[in-house]
């Protein structure tokens, strides 16, 4: 049985986890617009990564005699200066997910809830995984820099799984 403390902490993930797949979803509109193809169906795919990261916790939540709430979710960014912009807070996204991830393995192993604990390391593995999907595209999106023509590869790449970002779970 989930405590009271780890119910509520575990409904602050799911609406993490929507809230997520919602930026995605905002960012997959604003690069369809900008007519980066490739961009746009890699941010689609996202976003429904992250609907499924919320409904694995959701799940989890009533399993083990908790109450999984659907949260009421906040306004999202829809404008990006450019595709670097973009890519950068998806960085910074994914760094801000990391840690309240931690925080929740964190309060797991204070109250001993062990299979909670369990159930969070394929969110620290996935984790790892989408920083480090970030960090890569960010630094070639550095390099490419204002050359358009790099940037028109960049798209290609990504609409033809160079993102790496299939799903693994
Ligand atoms: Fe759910 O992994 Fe990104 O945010």
């Amino acid at each position: 049985m989930l405590s009271k403390a780890l119910n509520k902490a575990l409904n602050k993930q799911v609406q993490l986890e929507f809230e997520s797949s919602n930026v995605y979803l905002a960012m997959a509109s604003w690069a369809e617009q900008e007519g980066y193809e490739g961009i746009a169906n890699f941010m689609y795919l996202h976003s429904d990564e992250e609907r499924m990261h919320m409904l694995k916790i959701f799940k989890y939540i009533n399993e083990r005699g908790g109450e999984a709430e659907v949260p009421a979710l906040g306004k999202v960014e829809h404008k990006y200066k450019s595709v670097v912009d973009m890519f950068t807070n998806v960085l910074k996204h994914e760094v801000h997910v990391s840690s309240e991830i931690n925080n929740l393995v964190d309060s797991c192993l204070k109250e001993k809830d062990y299979a909670t604990h369990n159930m969070l390391q394929w969110y620290v593995a996935e984790q790892m995984e989408e920083e480090r999907l970030a960090r890569t595209l960010l630094d070639k999106l550095k390099l490419i820099g204002n050359d358009k023509s790099g940037i028109y590869m960049f798209d290609r790449d990504l609409n033809s799984g160079g993102g790496e970002g299939g799903e693994k779970g």
